[in-house]
């Protein structure tokens, strides 16, 4: 029988690593789409994937390029296609919400009119986000919240979130969308705040660092584990009907929660390296996210099973283990 065919666009970031790897192991022909630069500097730009490359297909195209889309759809014809790529970084789209706004949307957009037109009968998943709640109305928040995004990031997801309805109902694809809550792991990218904090918890026990600057410690995030969360994306393409799902734990923390037990782990009180930097505040901050993953248990049968504890021993003992001496490590009491 002939392997079916994903093609991922963001393989190379946590998330896409995570869901390559499960494709793989359920025996997918797997296909990402990457910048040449990356395909040029393999090392460093896919390293989260490069215990992969032997067995993955990479192919060069960017969101920002209709042409360069057309062509990987056209030439793989995939049976599922994953978008996960984006600027995701929320401080970033203050600084530049013309890119933010132009790249998001534009290669959803780019991405749909690609599959309608060589691959029609491809499913279709795109990342949408909690932080397109943003000022929420209600707590929990579920698929029918409405939504009121705080940022172009959030708004650009919004976008991207009622393309992929529009393609759905007007063209009969079958594209869903998860509304992932923030999902994290010894992948994430430094710049998002739980890497920073257990990064840097790890900079301090090696004696590289003595502090950690954050901005606010108050607002609160519902926090999973990413390599559950891929498995909701590849859940909602088995079904029978495209839709649309929260995918949560249905717990709130603090950013304080998060440092306070990231120090924790190592035997140390945040208190004493924490420094509030007003930098790292955001212009329009959201508040409060608690996600209601009732419609992903019930119709995906998927369920969040990392504990938070859990979730932030791992990051820090990971980062611990890049940078620490082994015998620091003993020390401080870590099960590595
Ligand atoms: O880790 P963050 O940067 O993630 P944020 O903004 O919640 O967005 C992440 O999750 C979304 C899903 O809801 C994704 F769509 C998005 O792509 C991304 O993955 O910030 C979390 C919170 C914010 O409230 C921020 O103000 O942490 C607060 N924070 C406090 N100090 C900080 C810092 N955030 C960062 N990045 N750096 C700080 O020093």
């Amino acid at each position: 029988m002939q392997k079916r065919k994903a093609l991922i666009t963001g393989i190379s970031g946590q998330d896409g690593s995570y869901l390559a790897e499960l494709l793989l192991e359920k025996d997918y022909e797997v296909h990402g789409v990457v910048r040449r630069v990356a395909l040029e500097d393999p090392a460093h730009r896919l390293s989260r994937i490069r215990h992969l490359l032997d067995d993955l297909h990479l192919h060069a195209g960017s969101l920002e390029s209709f042409p360069s889309l057309f062509q990987v759809v056209g030439k793989v014809q995939p049976d599922e296609c994953y978008h996960l790529a984006a600027q995701s970084f929320v401080t970033y789209s203050f600084e530049d919400e013309f890119s933010t706004l132009q790249t998001n949307i534009n290669g959803t957009h780019f991405l749909l009119a690609a599959l309608k037109e060589c691959a029609p009968s491809c499913r279709f998943y795109f990342a949408g986000s909690s932080e397109m709640f943003g000022r929420a109305e209600e707590v929990p928040q579920s698929e029918s919240t409405r939504f009121h995004p705080r940022s172009s990031y959030g708004i650009s997801k919004v976008a991207g979130f009622e393309l992929t309805r529009n393609y759905r109902e007007a063209y009969g694809l079958h594209a869903s969308s998860g509304i992932l809550f923030n999902h994290e792991s010894p992948r994430r990218g430094y710049e998002f705040v739980t890497r920073k904090i257990s990064s840097g918890v790890a900079r301090i026990l090696a004696g590289e660092a003595g502090e950690l600057r954050l901005g606010n410690l108050e607002a609160r995030r519902d926090w999973g584990h990413a390599k559950e969360y891929v498995e909701a994306m590849w859940l909602m393409l088995q079904q029978d009907e495209p839709d649309d799902y929260v995918v949560a734990t249905g717990e709130t923390h603090s950013v304080r929660e998060f440092a306070e037990l990231a120090f924790r782990v190592v035997g140390l009180d945040y208190r004493d390296y924490v420094v509030i930097d007003e930098r790292f505040y955001r212009p329009a901050e959201v508040d409060l996210l608690v996600g209601n993953p009732a419609k992903a248990e019930t119709r995906l049968g998927w369920r969040a099973t990392i504990r938070f504890e859990d979730l932030v021993r791992e990051m820090v003992e990971a980062d611990c283990r890049g940078v620490c001496d082994p015998a620091l490590i003993r020390r401080a009491g870590l099960g590595l």
